[in-house]
């Protein structure tokens, strides 16, 4: 039988928001892990961008945009309704951090490398939308509400990246979020899609990955 194939590198962000969704949707897939700096060839082919997570069906389709791979697995099987509520506020919560906290998230994290402004600059920009998600999760424990839904999933990876700055600024500064966020670290949701695999090389069976 033909599987879909999943092109991943593991500390992408964009990657991991496709990993959780594909485990928690429960389809098996063929791994291929790569490297940024030596992207294949066969990623290209199918995806000129060349950026991962990169999804392709059995049926050839290509899906190469993060959010659509997650929003294909939930499609599929969603068993805990993480997107059959609030969908427009979710949507605009994952636009949001796509853009504007991603902006800020890379100048913050690679400050060395965006001289135009002070890491403090940043630090204060970041801290803008942490407080706008701390406020919500002061209130209820996931972001929509008192259950998980996509935008939890699709927003965890880059939390963590962003927290993992300065952990302690984090911690100090952003109780509720920290909270939502160790919850989301420690789950087996999350460490089961951080397993370490070897380089796929072109020519190869990829991981065979089913739940
Ligand atoms: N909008 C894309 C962004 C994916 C993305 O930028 N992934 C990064 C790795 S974290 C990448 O492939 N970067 C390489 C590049 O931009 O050429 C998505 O949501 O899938």
């Amino acid at each position: 039988m033909k599987i879909p194939i999943l092109y991943s590198f593991r500390r992408c962000p964009y990657a991991m928001r496709a990993r959780m969704a594909l485990a928690y949707s429960k389809i098996t897939y063929e791994h291929r892990e790569i490297l940024l700096s030596n992207r294949p060839d066969s990623l290209y082919e199918i995806s000129p961008k060349g950026t991962v997570p990169v999804l392709q069906l059995s049926d050839g389709i290509i899906i190469d945009e993060s959010i659509d791979v997650m929003k294909w697995c939930l499609d599929i099987n969603d068993p805990n309704d993480w997107y059959k509520e609030q969908c427009i506020e979710q949507d605009n919560l994952i636009i949001n951090n796509d853009t504007n906290f991603k902006y800020w998230l890379d100048r913050y994290k690679y400050h060395i490398r965006y001289e135009e402004q002070s890491f403090e600059e940043y630090q204060n920009q970041v801290k803008k939308i942490f407080n706008e998600y701390n406020l919500r999760l002061d209130k209820q424990s996931f972001l929509m509400g008192d259950k998980i839904s996509l935008s939890d999933i699709a927003l965890m990876p880059f939390v963590r990246q962003a927290a993992h700055v300065d952990l302690d600024w984090f911690k100090k500064n952003f109780l509720s979020l920290s909270q939502w966020l160790e919850k989301f670290k420690v789950s087996p949701l999350f460490t089961s899609i951080m397993k370490k695999y070897e380089i796929w090389e072109e020519n190869n069976q990829g991981v065979l990955i089913e739940w």
